[in-house]
């Protein structure tokens, strides 16, 4: 299989579908990836803010009904999965709470190392949304103001002056205002890593416009969970 970096780094118009291990008794994930797989979506998020239902099991459940590269997207190291192809290591660029930018990594580093998951060094920021989002309660930190263009691109660029691999611009899981355009358009222009962009995405323009901006990759979570009929217009 190719690396997941590689086909977030070299793909144009990548959508990844983000499925919640919790909403697995409101979701009909099997009819979800069987279309999924149809077209349209090129990788598979997994993880959630708050997580009660075991993540491997979840994961091989995925991975029963699809072949799409399955990606951790962990809300703390308490839902690392060894049998995840790929996890996005997230540090919360945005924040200023150690254990979301070096904490929970200490905890799970020997685990991640010996189950041999691709890593992909993650910076994580958040960006206002309009509503108190999830990661921001959970995670004790206050997301970045969604007119302070400069600094979420200060932001950005200090992740990749760190030596990050992706920069994920995150509006918040239902955000009623997602990444504005023009904040992923001035991150493009001062970074070449790949990006990122997810967070209250709903239509079919929205994605094309974020790739028009320069987007790598966007994440559809409850848009599909609560319309599937929107993956038919993606492919
Ligand atoms: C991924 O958290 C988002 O970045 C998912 O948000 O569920 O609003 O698509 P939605």
């Amino acid at each position: 299989m190719k690396s997941v970096y590689s086909i977030i780094e070299n793909g144009k118009r990548n959508i990844a579908l983000l499925l919640d291990p919790d909403k697995e008794d409101r979701v009909d994930v099997p009819s979800i990836l069987n279309q999924a797989q149809k077209g349209g979506i090129d990788i598979v998020f997994v993880g959630g803010s708050l997580v009660r239902n075991h993540v491997p099991d979840f994961i091989d459940k995925v991975k029963r009904e699809t072949s799409l590269p399955v990606v951790l997207f962990p809300g703390s190291s308490t839902q690392f999965a060894p049998n995840a192809d790929a996890i996005l290591l997230l540090s919360l660029l945005s924040g200023r709470n150690a254990d979301f930018l070096i904490g929970n990594h200490v905890q799970v580093a020997f685990r991640l190392k010996n189950s041999g998951v691709e890593i992909i060094p993650t910076g994580y920021i958040l960006i206002d949304g309009g509503a108190q989002t999830s990661v921001q309660y959970m995670s004790n930190t206050s997301p970045i103001p969604r007119d302070k263009t400069e600094i979420i691109v200060a932001t950005a660029l200090a992740g990749e002056q760190l030596g990050l691999k992706l920069i994920y611009l995150e509006a918040g899981s239902g955000a009623a205002n997602p990444v504005p355009i023009d904040v992923v358009k001035a991150v493009r222009q001062e970074i070449s890593l790949p990006i990122v962009v997810g967070g209250g995405i709903k239509t079919p323009q929205q994605i094309s416009d974020y790739f028009d901006a320069g987007a790598n990759l966007v994440v559809l979570g409850n848009s599909i969970e609560n319309n599937p009929d929107l993956l038919l217009q993606l492919r």
